[in-house]
């Protein structure tokens, strides 16, 4: 245990701390693939671990219910700001506890219960908030959804208007969970436009690749803007609504009173200080590494004979369906999991397999980015989960015990921001 790094809570509560420290070192030594994760700043760990902790702020700058918020409006202040110079667009809401109650705010700002929602199936790559059926967004609205072309892996914006325009939803997202392709803003703006609905763009996965320039912006586009601030944006747990002037005060009302209580004013700290980080030049660099990451390894993981949904990828993330190599996604995710590579298992589009023992494994580059890996480790990172998937097929664990132990030697060069190197 490294006390000196928390000292008062090793002090307090060893066992605690002893479980911190040991996940400090899991995340050190591993190769992190999962593409919804990252790694923080130390300065972004050190504003969400503030005294901050310590108010309650229910309300917003200038408008609060309670006392005492002379330094919190001036977080919450700057950290809009921030937001809205990042993202071009006239409102930001910092205060989302995380992306499904951001999503959830949306539903209260416009819809009614039992309105018809229209969103990407959640097996084909959507989220759950999207209106699927196991989600409250699916049982108190009527969800329907969209998917991908069987023979493309892509989305059919002709089917989606169709289907648009024969239910007349409220609202339609875009964006997902498991997408590995650019997302036509415009082409869903023109959809939304003609069908009468309210367009949100749930652009978790991407926030970092837009704010970068690495992917195009939803902004001018859609009505909402839906994010989480912790995925490629590299910030704090915690979620962000961005609307048109004219849906402001719905958004506010709806995040608070509307669903929430007081917010996280810590976390409201850190996605400033990520949103800072975030204008800066680094990280246009980082958000186009990302993606040349990505389609590097996904270039090397064909020519290794993996079939990938979509045949590759635009962003930072990698859908392998493993149905032609005889080995279950979750079979595999648990093997790399032994191997030091961290990934997660994942429904494919048309996955003839359940989605908690599905056929594929979702990957993506932001934490290995992140860490200064480059275009030229990725043939280095397909072998290794080539070696990884031939081994979890032959039980061979001595195998996945060599790929850790390259593993842990590789990234011990490449220090995580935010970790000392154990
Ligand atoms: N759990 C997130 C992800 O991994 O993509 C989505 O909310």
């Amino acid at each position: 245990m490294n006390a000196s790094r928390h000292p008062a809570l090793s002090a307090t509560d060893p066992e605690l701390a002893s479980f911190v420290a040991a996940e400090e070192v899991l995340q050190a030594q591993t190769l992190r693939l999962i593409p919804s994760e990252n790694y923080v700043s130390a300065a972004v760990l050190e504003a969400s671990g503030t005294v901050l902790q310590n108010k309650y702020s229910e309300g917003y700058p200038g408008r609060r219910y309670y006392e005492g918020q002379q330094n919190i409006d001036r977080i919450e202040a700057l950290a809009v700001e921030r937001a809205k110079g990042l993202f071009g667009v006239d409102h930001a809401n910092v205060q989302p506890y995380s992306g499904s109650p951001a999503n959830l705010a949306v539903y209260l700002a416009f819809a009614q219960p039992g309105d018809t929602v229209m969103g990407m199936a959640l097996p084909m790559g959507g989220h759950l908030t999207h209106g699927w059926g196991v989600s409250a967004t699916g049982s108190w609205f009527r969800g329907v959804q969209y998917g991908v072309r069987a023979d493309t892996g892509l989305i059919d914006y002709d089917a989606v208007r169709e289907q648009a325009l024969a239910e007349r939803p409220r609202l339609i997202f875009c964006g997902g969970t498991a997408l590995p392709r650019t997302i036509d803003f415009a082409a869903f703006a023109s959809i939304a436009q003609e069908a009468g609905a309210v367009l949100v763009a749930d652009v978790a996965h991407i926030a970092g690749l837009i704010a970068g320039g690495a992917h195009p912006s939803p902004a001018g586009h859609v009505d909402v803007v839906s994010t989480t601030t912790h995925k490629t944006l590299r910030g704090p747990r915690g979620a962000m609504l961005m609307c048109r002037e004219e849906h402001a005060k719905a958004i506010d009302k709806a995040v608070f009173p509307g669903l929430q209580g007081g917010p996280h004013n810590q976390t409201t700290a850190g996605i400033a200080v990520a949103l800072h980080e975030a204008a800066q030049p680094s990280f246009v660099r980082y958000a186009h590494a990302v993606v040349a990451n990505a389609k590097a390894l996904a270039a090397v993981l064909l020519e290794r004979g993996f079939d990938l949904v979509s045949g590759g990828t635009d962003n930072h993330l990698i859908l392998i369906d493993l149905t032609g190599k005889d080995v279950p996604g979750k079979v595999a995710a648990k093997a790399l999991d032994r191997a030091g590579i961290v990934v997660n298992h994942n429904t494919v589009p048309f996955d003839p397999r359940k989605p908690f023992d599905p056929s594929g494994i979702r990957i993506g580059t932001p934490s290995l980015t992140s860490r200064g890996l480059t275009a030229e480790h990725m043939p280095l990172v397909a072998d290794w989960i080539a070696r990884a998937v031939d081994a979890a097929a032959k039980g061979d664990e001595q195998a996945l015990g060599v790929i850790r132990a390259e593993v842990t030697d590789l990234m011990a060069a490449f220090p995580a921001p935010g970790l000392p190197l154990s």
